[in-house]
């Protein structure tokens, strides 16, 4: 039985977490390919988990902005909660540097991980998929 080669599992989910740089858009393409999305930060504790697998590393991550007012909002539509998610970010960011940065990425192994950066950069990045059990 195929048991999800290189994909790590946290709390119902199982992630991977690439090797190889992309795109931010080519990134979730990718993960789109493999019935994943770039993942979501829902929680405290799964925010624990990311930047402590990232190691220091840069990652994308499925936060992006939409819209004219450029909210920030989640690609797999989990409700992107503005008030919780900001202890994530690193002090002084989202700064939206050049007027160009509308996609995010874990920067940092730390709780305060989050920076907004060009979606053009090529960074490592982390799909997330359910884990999904039949029926007996
Ligand atoms: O000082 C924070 C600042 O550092 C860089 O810009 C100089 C980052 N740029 C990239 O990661 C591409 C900014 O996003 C970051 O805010
Ligand atoms: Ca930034």
């Amino acid at each position: 039985q195929m048991v999800s080669q290189g994909w790590k599992y946290f709390k119902e989910n199982f992630y991977y977490f690439s090797q190889v740089p992309k795109t931010w858009y080519s990134a979730q393409q990718f993960c789109m390919s493999r019935d994943s999305q770039l993942t979501s930060v829902a929680s405290e504790s799964e925010q624990e988990f990311l930047y402590k697998m990232a190691g220091g590393l840069f990652y994308w991550i499925g936060l992006t902005k939409a819209g004219t007012e450029g909210d920030w909002y989640w690609v797999d539509n989990t409700p992107f909660d503005k008030v919780q998610s900001a202890r994530f970010w690193i002090p002084g960011e989202p700064n939206n540097y050049g007027n160009n940065e509308h996609c995010a990425n874990i920067k940092m192994s730390s709780l305060q991980s989050w920076n907004d950066a060009s979606c053009d950069n090529k960074l490592l990045f982390i799909c997330k998929r359910p884990y999904i059990t039949s029926e007996p």
